[in-house]
């Protein structure tokens, strides 16, 4: 069984990783209006794991005899200034996210809940992934700069990117 502080913390994160999903799908809008159809797409396969991240605490909750709880989500901020800007904005998103599931983690030992440390851990993991391959977009568009070609030799590359679900 949950106590009532951890149902209410995991409840928060399915909030927030369901504002995540959103956030990126302005960000597949922007992308699109722009014409990079490839960043629309890796856009689209993040939109598509925060569903899967907040599915995932959804179920979790429900696993542990807690009762889900679904509150609104905030607009997300929908204009960026510049592709690097839109890009900046979801590796800041990432670095707050990983800051809540440390939070979460730290709730979880402090009530000393190993299962919801256990099952956090899975998200401690995925955080490290989540803000690497952010990172890597963001350095790859600081290096393109103004050079409209790379951008498009970009975006070539970003159109590759599938949705895998990850492995639990
Ligand atoms: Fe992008 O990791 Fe969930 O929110």
């Amino acid at each position: 069984m949950l106590s009532p502080k951890m149902e209410k913390a995991l409840n928060d994160q399915i909030n927030a990783e369901m504002f995540s999903a959103y956030l990126y799908l302005a960000m597949v809008a922007y992308f699109q209006d722009k014409n990079l159809s490839g960043f629309a797409n890796w856009m689209t396969v993040q939109n598509q794991e925060e569903s899967f991240h907040a599915m995932k605490f959804f179920r979790y909750v429900a696993e542990r005899g807690g009762r889900v709880t679904l509150g609104a989500i905030d607009k997300p901020q929908f204009e960026w200034e510049s592709p690097l800007a839109a890009m900046e904005a979801a590796q800041q998103h990432e670095a707050y996210i990983t800051g809540r599931i440390n939070d979460l983690m730290n709730l979880a030992i402090k009530e000393k809940d190993h299962a919801s440390a256990n099952f956090l851990n899975w998200f401690v993991a995925e955080q490290v992934e989540e803000e690497d391959s952010v990172n890597e977009v963001v350095q790859k568009l600081r290096m393109v700069g103004s050079n409209g070609g790379g951008l498009f030799m970009m975006d070539r590359d970003m159109a590759t990117r599938v949705f895998t679900p990850p492995v639990e």
